[in-house]
């Protein structure tokens, strides 16, 4: 712990007029544009929606009757705008699912929309959501499964082709589209054409997965892609909306059996938490559905995740440095249920109501040490709002702190933390003390931060004076962010 007097000799060489100091070196794996665009997003929506909204199933067999589509009032303004109030910064439609039905007029395969009942077979689904999306800020994305449990040729190389195509379509015809999403779920058996049979593909190879990437970077270089191994946004290895409690957004990814890892077969645990040092910067997304189901089932009407869990969820993804992908699926006449729009509404205003304001941003910091003792580089970089700014050590200086004091005492129950992430993902132990009693008490520890951690206090807090301590850090620290928010 630092001495009174070394805290104040560090506060009075940060007064020193600034001169110029060489930003910190980054470290390991960094974070491209892309991705950057994508941290700073931190909750969208998942639409699951096709025939299975009709046949109450959870994977179509691809033998349904492309009649059954026929929602009956589908408004897709009237869903962008209750996601949009829910605080999602973008959509992802199911554009094909498991079962193989396109939900545009794709001209690969007659199972599509064309041959449904909705509009005469005049609709098209991705185009209706990806317009209302950009009519209101949201940015849109594609599901389109690799496994087509419809297509004939499905395991054969001509279908991989197909896929291809498909995604192309996608790519080229509905605007910027900001997550291409893969699923690597296969259960084999499948209607095929008409071959009703099991069909086993190679996962690591089948799909040829490096060439599709290519082809999602030529047509849409901002995109990032999603997988369970990335090659930009991983899987968080499962489909609960829980990011591990320590989360790196560096990974090396590896097969469930230690072996290659490829979309379908990478080791869940590993996801979770991700690898300190890892090669890649792969930060995970974390998928999960307000309803135990990922389409819309009448009987499920009565089990939509309250706004209490779905802020538990936010606070075990967007709190660990994860993004929260939610799903809200539609319902048979084209719409979002009432109770998941309720539940999805008062989540979105509590979010926005909570983290709106930084309650320590009227407060003075100040820092153990300052790099190069450089206001470009101080503590005030922390209460900015600016991601871009940071407060930063000198080289060498590994553990450090940042003291907090506001004109008045603030009651807070969240604490949240950013690190400077074109600087890699650099401290290893964090911590936050308020002074209580004349005593410093800790509110929360963690070993990682990354893009973002959010301490929950035990129970409110009343405070002037906060504590920031990076514990532990193989390199000078650099964090853009301290904030305090209450709860409503
Ligand atoms: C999985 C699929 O099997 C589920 O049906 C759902 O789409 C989920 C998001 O991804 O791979």
């Amino acid at each position: 712990m630092l001495t009174r007097r070394l805290f104040a000799l560090a506060a009075t060489a940060g007064a020193l007029p600034a001169r110029a100091t060489a930003a910190p070196s980054p470290l390991g794996a960094l974070p491209s544009e892309r991705q950057l665009r994508w941290h700073g997003m931190e909750t969208y929506a998942f639409l699951h929606f096709t025939v299975n909204t009709f046949t109450d199933r959870e994977w179509g067999n691809g033998d349904e009757d492309p009649r059954l589509f026929n929602p009956s009032a589908f408004d897709a303004d009237a869903i962008v705008e209750a996601l949009k109030a829910g605080g999602m910064k973008g959509v992802i439609l199911t554009c094909k699912h498991h079962d193989g039905f396109c939900l545009w007029p794709t001209r690969t395969t007659e199972h599509s929309v064309k041959r449904s009942s909705w509009r005469n077979g005049n609709g098209d689904v991705v185009r209706e959501i990806s317009e209302a999306a950009r009519r209101h800020g949201l940015r849109f994305g594609v599901y389109v499964s690799p496994w087509d449990r419809n297509h004939a040729q499905y395991g054969q190389p001509e279908y991989v082709a197909v896929y291809r195509r498909q995604l192309r379509e996608l790519l080229t015809g509905y605007g910027p589209i900001f997550e291409v999403w893969h699923d690597g779920a296969n259960g084999g058996d499948g209607y095929y054409g008409g071959a009703r049979e099991k069909r086993t593909i190679d996962k690591h190879s089948y799909y040829g997965w490096p060439e599709t990437w290519r082809l999602v970077r030529s047509q849409q270089p901002d995109a990032v892609i999603f997988s369970d191994v990335g090659p930009d946004i991983r899987w968080v290895g499962n489909e609960k909306g829980i990011a591990g409690e320590t989360c790196w957004a560096t990974h090396t990814p590896v097969g469930e059996n230690g072996g290659p890892a490829s979309p379908g077969d990478a080791d869940a645990a590993g996801l979770n938490s991700g690898v300190r040092g890892g090669k890649q910067w792969l930060p995970p997304e974390c998928d999960v559905s307000i309803r135990p189901g990922w389409f819309w089932h009448e009987n499920e009407n009565g089990r939509v995740k309250t706004p209490e869990q779905l802020m538990e969820l936010y606070l075990q993804s967007v709190g660990r440095g994860a993004s929260f992908l939610l799903n809200v699926p539609p319902d048979r006449r084209g719409g979002l249920h009432e109770a998941d729009v309720a539940s999805l509404r008062t989540f979105g205003a509590r979010v926005k109501k909570t983290f709106g304001e930084n309650l320590a941003a009227p407060g003075k910091v100040t820092a153990s040490n300052v790099r190069g003792a450089a206001t470009d580089f101080g503590p005030e970089r922390l209460l900015d709002g600016d991601p871009d700014t940071y407060w930063a050590t000198d080289d060498g200086v590994t553990a450090a702190e940042v003291r907090l004091e506001l004109p008045r005492p603030v009651r807070f129950d969240f604490v949240r933390v950013r690190e400077a992430l074109r600087l890699g993902q650099r401290v290893e132990g964090i911590a936050v003390d308020a002074m209580q009693n004349g005593q410093w008490r800790t509110l929360g520890e963690a070993r990682s931060v990354g893009a973002c951690r959010i301490f929950r206090t035990p129970g409110p807090v009343d405070a002037t004076h906060l504590r920031l301590r990076v514990t532990k850090s193989p390199v000078c620290p650099a964090l853009s962010e301290l904030g305090l928010f209450a709860s409503v």
